[in-house]
């Protein structure tokens, strides 16, 4: 059921330590759900999901657009950063400010005050899509928080620690659900298991979003 924030006021959320420096804001992005979807298919719009290919030759499964100064893509050649989408050779587009203001608001409830993103990675999850265990360490910042929200269907996601053999604990995240993570908890390894064949969620169906925002520059 939909919550009613007119009626009720905000939705209520819980702050979770995940790790040291990592809170999971459980509903933190619920009120504000439907306005986020439809940023993120305006900015599909302009920067189309895609399948990227890893430098391995592997094809992604969860498909990809970017917005906010710099995208991140990968090809045959690496991972990077770039300003601009290599589908159409165009700048990509500006982080929406709902999601700029999301973004600086969590943030700053995990600790982390003056979060100016320059990178907003969204991807897009359908059956059986996945992530595998992984590291972000493609940025230059890494003082800055990742900022990630969860929409959509739910998934199993899965972290460990800075060895890619330290244990990784499972955790569910669903529709509304933000994670910030900071300081020691920034180079953890982690990934999410594939989406259910049973995962929905009445809005978007079977298909999952999550938006990571990023300071790449310093
Ligand atoms: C922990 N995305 O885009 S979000 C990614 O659900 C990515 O789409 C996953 O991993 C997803 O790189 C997981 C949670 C997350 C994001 C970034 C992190 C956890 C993180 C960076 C450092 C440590
Ligand atoms: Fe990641």
């Amino acid at each position: 059921m939909n919550h009613t924030p007119d009626l009720f006021g905000p939705t209520p959320t819980t702050r979770e330590p995940l790790a040291d420096g990592a809170w999971l804001l459980r509903g933190f992005a619920l009120d504000q759900a439907d306005q986020l979807l439809d940023a993120i298919q305006r900015v599909a719009g302009q920067a189309a999901f895609r399948h990227q290919i890893t430098p391995g030759g592997h094809t992604m499964s969860a498909a990809m657009s970017s917005c906010g100064a710099l995208g991140w893509v990968t090809d045959r050649h690496g991972y990077r950063y770039s300003d601009r989408d290599p589908l159409t050779d165009q700048p990509w587009p500006k982080i929406p400010d709902i999601l700029r203001q999301l973004a600086a608001e969590a943030a700053a409830a995990g600790g982390y005050e003056n979060f100016e993103p320059d990178a907003c990675l969204i991807n897009r999850y359908t059956t059986g899509a996945k992530m595998g265990l992984h590291q972000d360490k493609d940025e230059e910042d890494m003082d800055a928080p990742i900022v990630s929200v969860s929409l959509g269907a739910p998934i199993r996601f899965l972290f460990g620690g800075s060895a890619r053999t330290d244990k990784a604990a499972g955790w569910k995240l669903e529709h509304g659900d933000v994670v910030v993570w900071g300081g020691p908890s920034r180079l953890f390894f982690h990934g999410v298991a594939p989406l259910g064949k049973r995962a929905e969620h009445p809005v978007t169906g079977p298909v999952r979003y999550n938006l990571t925002f990023r300071k790449v520059r310093i």
